[in-house]
């Protein structure tokens, strides 16, 4: 069958060759022709699930300089280029023929052109390279979940990532025989000395949702260039439009009750806002950190990670706040940091508590302290984005059997973790689902971070903290959400939560711990044994109850001034919010449904009652 792919068949070794016959799909293998006779790579090697094909890749990158071991067993590190440090927004786009309206909030380009100038970077671009073929499940394998996916790459470190951060799935695939399955061709284009993208000018990721492939060129940083991450996740929001399921941008969690038994969550937090430290908080376990895919299974929600590991932001993790993952990074076992700094072969980062070296080598090349950039601007030792790609197995609150459940967990309560200084509560829930999803999860905001290009420190809105990976009109996307409840017998509690609210001098006013208490909180919510009170934007916890809750779970007392500084209602500041926010949804081809706007403005009459009776601070006890 192979023979009829000629540039395929002359690439592949015997052993490659006998894996893509067991394959023997005429769609894998045109897809595959195409892109090895536009790539041109010197040859191309096809990853079956076997250990021996994830040591070659491994050794690959090692061989090839993309990645180079530290001292411990296992580790490596791999440098992005200078300019290549984050998902780049502005150049990844949507290819839109005549019939497709995706609304004025999504970034596209006319297909046709797209595909043109996209391929123009792909012809020739794997010429003196090995390409890497593999074939990965989204979700457990062989489950009501689970989606496949063939990726191909000429990045040994793109290949590495993806085998620590998905489920090989060769055998699952020729098994499912899925009908469709995601493709993405990787090249990370012409190299320079250090083995960096060097045209960065034509860095590219190119999003076809009718062909359920993307494009991605000239890059090498994991968040433009992992198939199955951010690139999937924005075909799986477009199937499961299509579908009547959610691919969202969520951690998946147990949290335990009183009684010690796991209630699931799910919770979405824009990037750094605190998503990965609060499903890796001190007694709780983790099931992922970043993508979830849910689905009404039998009348509830079930929830499923879609990956099997982390590509976490290391900035910041310490052996204080952070002892599990520190235990990770710094103990045996296969970890690959990325734009640290290092130094005799140990990794630096910001925020690791440890003295900074004088002088090593990070994403600049040889660094030394006080080391400028071509624009005079001194360069940090380590990235603020550096990162550490590491399998959840390796954690120790890893909830190992939620992970490999192929029907998924029941998810209780979903969390919206927004970031703001002078809006929101720490915590609160919604009265119902609609008001849940419109008033929390779709008017979710907060401060740009290091994870994307552009500037830091503005506040911007971020629905379900997946407006960077939205494929559908924004409206559509939030009706689906509505529509997602009608079906369900049993609907989770949707709750809000704000870290980073801060008091008059700049300081935050809640502790770095007491997430964990939120968290109990809304377990005893979910469990029926807390009790809450009603205002405009929603239902607060009692000080008693979070008294009791603070004693118990962190050892320390709570005191009322605390409670009632950060529980008080911002009034006006609500007001103004629901105003930004409602503009957002307003343009016509967005696609929202009219009761979106019915929830904004019975939100902003109570709002502005309450504003004239009382105030624009109002205290939580004076709802009581
Ligand atoms: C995020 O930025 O949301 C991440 C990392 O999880 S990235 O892979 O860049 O998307
Ligand atoms: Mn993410």
């Amino acid at each position: 069958m192979l023979e009829r792919y000629p540039n395929l068949n002359a690439l592949c070794d015997d052993k490659s060759k006998a894996a893509l016959e067991m394959v023997g799909r005429n769609d894998v293998f045109s897809f595959l022709e195409e892109y090895v006779s536009l790539c041109r790579p010197k040859s191309v090697f096809v990853r079956t699930d076997s250990k021996e094909d994830a040591e070659y890749i491994r050794k690959k990158a090692l061989g090839l300089g993309e990645e180079k071991a530290l001292k411990i067993e296992g580790h490596t590190v791999h440098f992005d280029g200078i300019k290549d440090q984050a998902r780049d927004k502005a150049n990844t786009k949507f290819l839109v023929g005549p019939r497709m309206k995706l609304g004025s909030s999504l970034n596209t380009v006319d297909k046709q052109e797209g595909l043109k100038e996209v391929k123009s970077y792909l012809d020739g671009a794997m010429e003196g390279k090995d390409a890497y073929v593999l074939f990965m499940g989204l979700g457990p394998v062989g489950s009501a979940f689970s989606l496949y996916a063939v990726q191909i790459t000429d990045s040994a470190y793109v290949a590495h990532s993806e085998d620590i951060l998905y489920r090989p799935a060769f055998e699952a695939f020729i098994k499912a025989r899925p009908e469709s399955f995601f493709r993405f061709v990787h090249s990370a284009g012409e190299l320079d000395e250090r083995m960096n993208s060097k045209n960065i000018d034509k860095r590219r990721i190119y999003i076809d949702l009718e062909d359920e492939i993307v494009f991605s060129v000239n890059t090498q940083y994991a968040g433009n260039t992992v198939g199955l991450k951010k690139l999937a996740l924005r075909l799986a929001i477009a199937r499961a439009n299509r579908e009547g399921w959610l691919a969202e941008h969520m951690f998946l969690m147990a949290v335990h009750d009183k009684d010690g038994n796991k209630a699931y969550l799910t919770g979405a937090y824009p990037s750094a806002c605190g998503k990965t430290s609060t499903c890796m908080v001190e007694g709780e376990r983790i099931v992922g950190d970043d993508i979830s895919y849910l689905r009404n299974i039998g009348g509830v929600v079930r929830a499923v990670n879609v990956e099997r590991g982390i590509f976490g932001i290391i900035r910041d993790v310490n052996p204080k706040d952070d002892p599990l993952i520190w235990k990770v990074l710094t103990s045996k076992g296969e970890v690959i940091f990325s734009n640290v700094l290092v130094c005799n072969g140990v990794p630096y980062w910001q925020g690791d508590g440890r003295d900074v070296p004088e002088k090593g080598e990070n994403f600049s090349g040889q660094w030394f302290k006080g080391k400028k950039d071509a624009a005079g601007k001194e360069i940090p030792y380590a990235h603020p984005n550096a990162r550490y790609t590491i399998r959840l197995s390796a954690l120790e609150n890893c909830d190992h059997d939620a992970l490999e459940a192929s029907e998924g967990v029941e998810v209780s309560g979903i969390v919206y973790g927004g970031r703001d200084s002078d809006t929101w509560v720490p915590v609160f829930q919604s009265f119902d689902w609609a008001h849940g999803v419109v008033t929390i999860g779709a008017s979710l905001e907060s401060e740009t971070t290091a994870a994307t290009l552009g500037q830091v420190g503005v506040r911007k809105f971020n629905p379900m903290a997946n407006l960077d990976f939205l494929s559908i009109p924004i409206g559509r996307y939030v009706y689906n959400h509505l529509k997602f409840a009608e079906e369900l017998e049993k609907i989770p509690l949707i709750f809000g939560v704000n870290y980073f609210q801060k008091d008059e001098d700049g300081s935050y006013l809640t502790g770095m711990h007491d997430k964990r208490v939120w968290l109990k909180w809304i377990v005893g919510r979910i469990r029926g044994y807390f009790k809450a009170f009603e205002t405009p934007i929603g239902l607060f916890p009692y000080y008693e109850d979070l008294k009791a809750l603070f004693e118990a779970v962190l050892g320390r007392t709570y005191s009322k001034e605390d409670y009632i500084k950060q529980f008080s209602l911002k009034v006006r500041n609500n007001i103004a919010k629901i105003e930004r926010i409602e503009r957002l949804y307003s343009d016509p081809e967005a696609q929202t449904p009219d009761i979106v706007f019915e929830i904004f403005r019975e939100q902003k009459r109570r709002l502005e009652a309450l504003l004239k009776e009382k105030g624009e601070v109002v205290s939580p006890l004076e709802f009581i």
